[in-house]
């Protein structure tokens, strides 16, 4: 079994790195497109106040992304139910609350169940906070004894040889480096992270995961335009925030939603979508994340819906290497977040992603931001790496790779103190 699971991965790397040396990484080559303008309407009308964006052009966009990116939720649950199955007021050191809730997705006599740890600071009454998924469970995020491990992975996926690796005792802690929990506490905001195997396992079977809560009759896969896995995972994140929202511990109108990469593409799309999340946070989340598909600099629509079948809805295939027949592109996606505060970050040495191609992103989005009165990127040249600008659009470049890091987290607390406090 360990073997074939090593395997896996090893084929999966390689083919990613293959994807990654045939990509264009070279500026003079990246082909000269028409980006859509955010306020024109595909009937060609101007949109030219804020009441006819929210009327008008938010609605289209929203249609758009949906049917043909990410794909549409087929329907609501029938029940969710919450469950604080663990809490500790003297978490961190004393300096921190800590609650283990579990959120439960009835439908068609089905269920799903996932855990939201959350750590807030113990001074404040109702905490600020930021939301974000991790990529190998609640209890590499921090080492806390207490934290509990999550089995559904491994549980779920043992038949086809894919285990997480990270779901064990040892493996405590060792994503810390990613999660400045201390610091986000120190700072009065609060911390919610959930573990996304448990929504939907990120791989090609769409037999499992959350999807199949809403499958009728002998249905194995969702529709055309139906839902992938970013889609799956950002609607559990509006679930979570349905609980956040009713916690006395939270203050409801601060929740900021965050991802790194495949997740912060989760993190982009829960936040067009839901207006409850008071502000967004997009770490290196690169193609059908922040950054502009039309450069095809880096991943491009075509490797990403190789590599990953199962992100998007089936529709966005054909878009594979016809790019100029999207009549959408990201900086939409970024637009459909305004007025609310929008951090885009990239990293130097992370050109899969296309770090212009998602700073250009944010900077295209500011023309909706404007009609708002909410300062965006005021230029389109990039800011020198480690100069963050932070106005309600915020965008940094830093040294490294593709990650999370000490100063990612400094800049967004920062940030996010002067737009919320
Ligand atoms: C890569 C993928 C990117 C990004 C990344 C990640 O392999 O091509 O789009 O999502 O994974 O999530 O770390």
């Amino acid at each position: 079994m360990k073997t074939y699971v090593l395997s896996a991965c090893l084929l999966f790397a390689l083919q990613t790195m293959n994807a990654q040396n045939i990509a264009n990484y070279d500026e003079s080559k990246v082909p000269e497109f028409d980006l859509p303008d955010p306020l024109t309407t595909f009937s060609n009308d101007k949109i030219r106040t804020s009441a006819s964006w929210k009327e008008q052009r938010r609605p289209e966009l929203i249609d758009f992304f949906e049917s043909q990116v990410y794909g549409k939720v087929p329907g609501t649950a029938d029940a969710i139910a919450f469950e604080v199955v663990e809490e500790s007021n003297t978490a961190l050191n004393g300096l921190a609350r800590r609650r283990q809730v579990k959120v439960t997705v009835r439908k068609n006599e089905r269920t799903l169940s996932y855990l939201i740890l959350l750590y807030l600071p113990k001074n404040i009454a109702k905490a600020p906070i930021f939301l974000g998924y991790n990529f190998h469970g609640n209890h590499t995020v921090i080492n806390d004894p207490a934290i509990i491990i999550s089995e559904a992975w491994s549980l779920n996926n043992e038949s086809i040889g894919i285990t997480n690796h990270m779901l064990t005792e040892e493996s405590r802690g060792m994503r810390s480096s990613r999660w400045a929990v201390n610091k986000i506490i120190e700072a009065g905001y609060g911390l919610a992270t959930i573990y996304y195997g448990e929504i939907d396992p990120d791989k090609n079977d769409f037999t499992d995961g959350l999807h199949s809560l809403f499958y009728t009759g002998d249905q194995k896969r969702p529709a055309r335009d139906e839902w992938g896995a970013i889609g799956a995972w950002a609607w559990a994140l509006s679930r979570a925030m349905d609980y956040l929202e009713k916690s006395a511990e939270v203050d409801r109108s601060k929740v900021i939603v965050f991802g790194h990469s495949r997740l912060g593409k989760a993190a982009l799309w829960a936040g067009a979508m839901d207006e409850r999340f008071a502000g967004v946070i997009s770490n290196d989340s690169g193609c059908g994340g922040a950054a502009l598909s039309k450069r095809k600099f880096g991943e491009t629509v075509a490797q990403i819906n190789k590599n990953f079948p199962y992100w998007f809805s089936e529709n966005f295939k054909k878009y594979n290497n016809a790019e100029e027949d999207l009549i959408v592109d990201q900086h939409e996606l970024l637009a459909l977040i305004a007025p609310r505060p929008l951090y885009v970050a990239s990293a130097k040495e992370d050109e899969w992603a296309d770090p212009r191609g998602e700073f250009l992103s944010a900077y295209y989005a500011t023309s909706v931001y404007s009609l708002f009165g909410k300062k965006g990127i005021p230029s389109n040249e990039m800011p020198p790496v480690n100069s963050p600008i932070q106005n309600t659009v915020a965008y940094h470049i830093r040294t490294g790779k593709h990650d999370v890091t000490e100063y990612d987290w400094e800049q967004y607390i920062k940030w996010a103190v002067e737009q919320f406090n």
